[in-house]
């Protein structure tokens, strides 16, 4: 004969209409015994109802949301042959009384589990809620079934965790379907859940990047070393360095500009800068230039906003020089690029240089900067790809002029090609604007007269 049998919430000890938060069963499921049914969870506690022993429910007469007390039926369940166990009367009674259920887990585990979550998590980061922990499982007798955390696998493809490491992971906001079970029959544990916590503890201590840990090795295991403290500008410059590098995903668009006129130009005005006490270099004219570009296409100019949904366009054009100096790389900001002549222009890269490699650069001097120009023509090399000196949004770098055979009119003709490297935040820029970008900058420093046309 069917044996349909109610199965009730367990005794609560103290606890009265307490909300039922998950209903795991509908009608016509399979379950076995300590599957969980419902859970309820009050402002104390949380613990499953699970089914008592094998079988199929048959009516479910509770929905989440409802209160209920020790003794409420939550479910009618049709057991399997020789089930009976934790069913209270079976409506088409059983010929034998259920035996008294026999837990497959003792609910105070759950406890010890939950306190050790606490010990842990409270010396790498939040401290759980005292909540955690299950009241009932020390105070309440269990009968006729267990108060107690656990879910089991019921077959339907949902992740089985207990309502304690369910709650856990939702005070950590951790997604159980992405953590790994450990458990038996494929139940997410505590022990997965802190796992994943104390990755992302890890993980947001080093940046939120998960970046591994460089080993440390002893370098005189392999030979004589010298020990020497970095330099101040490199204590300050390089986490800087390292934000911008980890923060911005780069891309480097590369060029080259025909400046055989504009050298031609800058030779025959040399002297004249020479005779007012600093040398015209070829970073005058690019930086002129760059304004123009800039001004063509201002996201180039721009910094995203702290909000991540916002550009911010600067209306200015301060532009930072790296310089080299003896003790490491330091930032000068010429300001107001754009209302000043090549020649003031050239005079001041001259002077803040000076100021820069003499240590002697005021704050105002080094802040500001709305985009940012890296030259390493003077010294040599045919490309390198620059850092992005964030929140701006791109650098140019400028590689040492050489003469190339260009095919121009039916010929190869000796040109002056000027490398150059446009590294930019892809998140502001795209590639197509980038190749614009360089595009328009060789085509300013490729007619001399455009950029004189500047003022
Ligand atoms: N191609 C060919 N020649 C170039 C050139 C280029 N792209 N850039 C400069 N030159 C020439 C100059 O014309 C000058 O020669 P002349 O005196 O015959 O005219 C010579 O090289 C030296 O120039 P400079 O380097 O003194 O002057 P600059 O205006 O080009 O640069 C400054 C000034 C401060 C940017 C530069 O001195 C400097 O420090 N560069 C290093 C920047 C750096 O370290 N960047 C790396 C950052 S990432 O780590």
């Amino acid at each position: 004969m069917t044996q349909l049998a109610e199965v009730k919430v367990p005794d609560l000890g103290d606890f009265e209409d307490v909300p039922i938060s998950d209903v795991h069963v509908s009608v016509g499921d399979r379950v076995e015994a300590e599957d969980s049914l419902v859970t309820l969870e009050s402002d104390k506690a949380t613990m499953d109802v699970p089914a008592p022993s094998a079988g199929t429910i048959r009516e479910i007469k509770v929905k989440v949301g409802d209160r209920v007390s020790s003794d409420h039926v939550i479910a009618l369940l049709e057991a399997a042959a020789a089930a009976g166990a934790g069913i209270e009367t079976g409506i088409e009674s059983s010929p034998e009384p259920p035996p008294a259920p026999t837990p497959s887990e003792p609910v105070s585990t759950v406890s010890s589990q939950a306190a050790s979550v606490s010990e842990r998590a409270a010396t790498a980061g939040p401290t759980l809620p005292a909540s955690e922990a299950v009241p009932s499982a020390a105070t309440a007798p269990v009968s006729p079934a267990p108060a107690q955390a656990r879910t089991s696998a019921t077959g339907n493809g949902e992740v089985h965790a207990s309502p304690a490491v369910r709650r856990f992971a939702r005070q950590f906001e951790i997604d159980l379907e992405r953590v790994t079970p450990t458990g038996r029959r494929g139940r997410v544990t505590l022990e997965d859940v802190e796992l994943v916590v104390k990755r992302q503890i890890e993980q947001a201590r080093r940046g939120g990047l998960g970046l591994p840990e460089m080993p440390e090795v002893d370098f005189a295991e392999f030979g004589a070393i010298e020990r020497k403290p970095l330099s101040r500008i490199k204590r300050i410059s390089g986490p800087s360095l390292q934000r911008s590098w980890l923060h911005v995903p780069h891309v480097t668009q590369h060029d080259e500009a025909d400046i055989t006129d504009l050298e031609q130009f800058r030779q025959q005005n040399k002297q004249a800068a020479k005779e007012q006490g600093f040398n015209l270099t070829p970073l005058a004219f690019i930086m002129k230039a760059c304004v123009a570009t800039l001004k063509a296409y201002p996201e180039v100019n721009s910094s995203l906003d702290r909000d991540g949904q916002h550009l911010v366009y600067k209306q200015y054009f301060h532009f930072g020089v790296a310089v080299d100096t003896p003790d490491g790389l330091v930032v000068p900001v010429v300001r107001d690029v754009d209302g000043k002549s090549i020649m003031d222009i050239a005079r001041e890269l001259a002077e803040t240089s000076a100021a820069a490699r003499e240590g002697k650069l005021r704050l105002d001097q080094i802040r500001g900067a709305s985009f940012t120009i890296s030259s390493l023509g003077g010294i040599g090399g045919t490309a390198f790809t620059p850092i992005v000196n964030a929140p701006e949004v791109a650098i140019l770098g400028v590689s040492r002029a050489v003469h190339k055979p260009v095919y121009r009119d039916g010929e190869f003709a000796p040109r002056l090609m000027l490398p150059l490297a446009l590294s930019y935040d892809h998140r502001v820029i795209d590639g197509a604007l980038a190749a614009r970008v360089t595009t328009h900058l060789c085509a300013m420093l490729s007619d001399i007269r455009r950029i004189l046309m500047l003022g």
